[in-house]
């Protein structure tokens, strides 16, 4: 994924699609992948904080049969590493105070990521209070960010970025009412040089437009794109016309 780095350099945009198995079903799976032919998207995120159905491995060779965008998977937990994907993110915690998240669970990972040939990408973990407890705020019994506390977001991602991770990741949590605010996005762009991704709560070509304005480099977004049909193409013209205006510098 050094795309994402060198998005990071060059000042490219990404949309990334957010499929949870446990939430979505065939059918919706096999109509979004179609709307992806049209509006392409730069990766797809598969996973959740509390997958019962087991399915990841069912959900991936569904995007292969019609895609050959990147898969990354997007874990709450060590049982849901399947290595027909492309990348993982290996996810620690740093918003909260739960060793089993900040490096419990990484240590009953390592030995089967190892194996499993995914490229794995460091990744700084921030939740941000969204105005309703989250599940994964819920599982993983910690809590978010304040919503209105920039500084907060700024200096943890420093703190990530000191200890070698790789990506940032601000997230509102799936479904948020509230998506994380420019201004935090912004103090987070402002303290480190990491890639920054930003999801939860987007439903809008808007809310993604002030986001990457305000310096994320991937946006997640999923619930929106499941609910409302209009959503992708005004996320995708958003992107290009980002990304457009970066080759004409
Ligand atoms: C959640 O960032 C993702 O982890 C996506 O959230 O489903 O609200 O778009 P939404």
């Amino acid at each position: 994924m050094t795309i994402l780095r060198s998005n990071r350099l060059s000042g490219r945009k990404a949309l990334a699609v957010l499929l949870d198995p446990d939430k979505i079903g065939q059918r919706a799976l096999g109509d979004l992948l179609d709307r992806t032919t049209e509006y392409p998207v730069d990766f797809f995120l598969v996973g959740g904080s509390l997958v019962t159905d087991y399915v990841h491995k069912e959900v991936i060779a569904a995007i292969r049969r019609q895609s050959d965008t990147p898969i990354i998977l997007f874990p709450g937990n060590p049982l849901h590493i399947e290595s027909s994907a492309d990348a993982v993110l290996f996810l620690s915690l740093i918003s909260g105070r739960n060793p089993e998240f900040l490096i419990g669970q990484h240590v009953i990972a390592a030995p089967l990521l190892k194996r499993s040939g995914l490229e794995i990408l460091p990744t700084g973990y921030m939740l941000v209070d969204s105005g309703a407890q989250t599940t994964v705020s819920y599982i993983s019994g910690t809590m978010p960010i304040p919503h209105d506390k920039p500084s907060v977001a700024a200096c943890t991602a420093m703190a990530g970025e000191m200890l070698g991770l790789k990506l940032m990741y601000l997230d509102a949590g799936s479904g948020a009412r509230r998506a994380v605010s420019t201004d935090m996005i912004a103090a987070v762009r402002a303290a480190v040089d990491l890639p920054i991704i930003v999801g939860g709560g987007i439903r809008s070509g808007e809310k993604a437009y002030e986001a990457f304005k305000a310096g994320t480099d991937m946006i997640v977004v999923g619930n929106g794109i499941e609910e409302d049909p209009d959503l992708l193409p005004q996320l995708s013209t958003v992107v290009r016309e980002f990304n457009q205006s970066i080759v004409r510098i």
